[in-house]
């Protein structure tokens, strides 16, 4: 017990407006794991203090601090905090044959993920969307319609933290400025959003942070790019 009082709170380095940052806070809320979030103010330039990179030599957000483990990658920390932290197995399953397919998707959102920050990270700069980007992230919107056919999730017969990434991740491609991605056409995709977005208040209430702190943080780069 001694040891257990010992323990110092769970660190979040996080910033409202970032997707990655926004599927950790969901997944501990969760799982009911209170993060001390420490809110950063300018992303690039905080991840790349010295104290920042020795503890997260990748340079990214989010990054997780428990106890002296540190940890960066959205979805590494969310298999962490579940498999450490929640009462059950249903988001992210301990059978390897169920994980396999929650893996899968997670590794298949972590690639179309990439591409939207390709072309995010461009626009922001004043360049163009690169059409390969484009057309990889529509690509992806019709994979996942064609995962959903006749099913209600992603992987296996329930939610699993494979949903609650790539709903995020199709969320996102809405926010992705001078581009008109609409993940709404997509008949399966669309109501799945809804059945995840209805799923859980914590989904729905860290989607709202999100969504309403992305719109002021493109205005505030776009400015200073000026
Ligand atoms: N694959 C990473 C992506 C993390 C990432 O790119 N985070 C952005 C914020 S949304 C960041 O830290 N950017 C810092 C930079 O570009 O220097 C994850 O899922 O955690």
């Amino acid at each position: 017990m001694l040891q257990e009082s010992a323990m110092a709170p769970i660190i979040l380095y996080d910033y409202d407006a970032s997707p990655p940052c926004t599927l950790v806070r969901i997944v501990a809320r969760l799982v009911g794991v209170e993060l001390k979030k420490v809110k950063l103010n300018d992303v690039i330039q905080e991840v790349a203090t010295t104290e920042m990179t020795q503890k997260n030599p990748q340079r990214t957000i989010p990054t997780l601090d428990d106890n002296g483990l540190i940890i960066a990658e959205s979805r590494a920390i969310a298999m962490y905090l579940i498999s450490k932290y929640a009462k059950d197995d249903s988001l992210y399953p301990s059978d390897p044959s169920k994980r396999a397919l929650v893996d899968q998707r997670l590794f298949f959102d972590f690639d179309i993920y990439g591409a939207i920050g390709k072309i995010w990270y461009a626009v922001i700069d004043g360049k163009p969307a690169d059409q390969t980007y484009v057309d990889k992230v529509n690509g992806g919107l019709e994979t996942w319609n064609r995962m959903l056919e006749g099913k209600q999730w992603l992987a296996g017969d329930n939610i699993t933290l494979a949903d609650y990434s790539a709903a995020l991740i199709v969320s996102t491609t809405q926010n992705v400025p001078k581009t008109e991605f609409d993940p709404y056409k997509y008949k399966n995709i669309a109501e799945w959003l809804s059945r995840v977005e209805s799923s859980s208040q914590n989904y729905a209430d860290e989607m709202k942070v999100f969504r309403d702190a992305v719109q002021p943080h493109l205005e505030k780069i776009q400015k200073r790019s000026k």
